[in-house]
């Protein structure tokens, strides 16, 4: 029985990146990106795993758009790697890598699969590395500079584009807590960053607009709401700070508003430098938001941090302690939270579209006996589609939905250690294994709704 009906035209789909599942890092004039270097630097990933092979679907494209024509999933989200496309960040343009994603998106039209392209996933030319990076300003000219090249050669038949996956995650994951490449833990770099990818984001719009005027363009936000660990005042107000910290901090300058003021405050000497004008350009009209939501942020008062938030985040083991299961990445799985987190986005900022860019999860899969049997995706898909499904209902403007990932891949510095896949890797052989969370997954497109577990 199908119990919740989505709208019609709904956009199911699913969602890679450009170094997580290509490999082929040395091919077709491709120059190293700040994940080469960093995988390739001892420490940094999960027993030093590289992104070098990967899923190899820089060769296997194909037959992995075969597999998204067989689940039906109606559209596909994937990222450009800007290195493929200029080898030194800036100047000379490398035709053949085009050629890669010009293949990729004929294939996909002709399975009529639409394509969302996102610019830019985490994979930073290194020779712009070499010069400041994001630090550096010139960095956001550079990136609108690629937005225009890739536009130019794509946007005739690519009609949705993402300028940025998670800035946040770019910011403060590579540049504060250095857990990301480029691996630096500096909190006024990671706040400039922050500023100099929302800037870049507004330049970029335009370009994309001028090369192809029918698109669709947005941003892609990893995003969660905040909830504080106890009812305590100060518990309160450090969860207030972190809701300033990852989510109003890129809202409030993408709808007009500025940044935050307390989080200026809060910032204070750390605050980013701005040139007369870049607050109107990151304000830029958006086609739609996109959110990428994986786990809310449960968060306690801790004045010995050597940050300004003064908060951090309740460990898992306490999480788990209090009820709440958690996924292979020790996240919480709490369906409500995206239902909380979409009511809040039409509340506080009423963005005319949102795309669910991304929501998924790790667990242990195993092949066993030529099956991988995933119950608890499916069952946290279940229940995250019904999330979506209510918000749906009360009003929120959701009109697709993009499960991460489409196959399993290169977990960033969890390396190959973390699966999120609807298709099994099979890391040997390469191999393609459809779980059943894939076959379920179909099942509910077929229907344009839930199809109750356990039938
Ligand atoms: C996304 O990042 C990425 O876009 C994608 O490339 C990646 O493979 C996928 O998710 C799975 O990780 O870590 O305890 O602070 C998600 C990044 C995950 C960052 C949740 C904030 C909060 C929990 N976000 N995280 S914690």
């Amino acid at each position: 029985m199908v119990e919740r009906r989505f709208p019609d035209g709904f956009l199911w789909g699913t969602a890679t990146a450009a170094y997580q599942i290509e490999g082929a890092v040395d091919e077709d004039g491709r120059g190293p990106s700040i994940w080469d270097t960093f995988s390739h630097t001892p420490g940094k990933t999960f027993e030093g795993h590289t992104g070098d092979v990967a899923c190899d679907h820089y060769h296997r494209w194909p037959e992995d758009v075969h597999l998204m024509q067989q689940l039906g999933a109606p559209a596909y989200r994937f990222s450009i790697a800007w290195p493929r496309i200029l080898p030194q960040g800036t100047g000379q343009v490398n035709q053949r890598g085009l050629d890669f994603y010009d293949r990729l998106v004929d294939a996909l039209l002709q399975a009529e699969i639409t394509p969302f392209v996102t610019l830019y996933h985490w994979d930073l030319p290194q020779a712009l590395q070499d010069r400041g990076g994001w630090a550096a300003r010139e960095t956001a000219e550079a990136f609108a500079a690629y937005a225009d090249v890739v536009a130019r050669r794509l946007g005739d038949r690519v009609k949705h584009w993402i300028t940025h996956n998670e800035p946040w995650v770019v910011a403060f994951v590579g540049h504060f807590l250095g857990v990301h490449a480029p691996g630096i833990q500096d909190a006024r770099i990671a706040i400039q960053v922050s500023h100099h990818l929302l800037l870049s984001h507004g330049h970029a719009v335009p370009a994309i607009r001028a090369a192809s005027p029918d698109a669709q363009v947005g941003i892609t936000l990893n995003l969660s709401p905040v909830r504080p660990a106890t009812e305590a005042e100060e518990d309160r107000l450090a969860a207030q700070r972190y809701d300033g910290f990852l989510n109003r901090w890129f809202l409030d300058p993408l709808f007009g508003r500025g940044y935050p003021q307390d989080m200026l405050a809060t910032y204070g000497e750390l605050a980013p430098t701005a040139q007369t004008g870049d607050l109107d350009a990151i304000a830029v009209p958006i086609d739609f938001l996109g959110v990428n939501y994986y786990t809310p942020a449960f968060v306690r008062y801790d004045a010995s941090v050597l940050n300004p938030l003064k908060a951090i985040l309740v460990p898992p083991e306490e999480l788990q302690a209090a009820g709440y299961e958690l996924t292979e990445m020790g996240w919480a799985i709490v369906p409500d939270g995206l239902y909380e987190l979409l009511i809040r986005l039409q509340r506080d900022f009423a963005p005319s579209t949102i795309y669910i860019t991304e929501n998924g999860a790790a667990f242990a899969d195993q092949l066993e006996d030529g099956a991988v049997r995933d119950p608890k995706r499916i069952a946290f898909l279940h229940d995250h589609f019904a999330a979506a499904h209510r918000a749906l209902q009360d009003g929120v403007p959701l009109r697709g939905y993009f499960v991460w990932s489409l196959m399993d891949n290169f977990e960033w510095a969890h390396g190959y250690s973390k699966r999120f896949g609807l298709i099994y890797i099979d890391y040997e052989t390469l191999e393609r294994i459809p779980k059943e969370s894939y076959a379920w997954y179909s099942e509910v497109i077929r229907a344009n709704g839930l199809v109750q577990l356990g039938q």
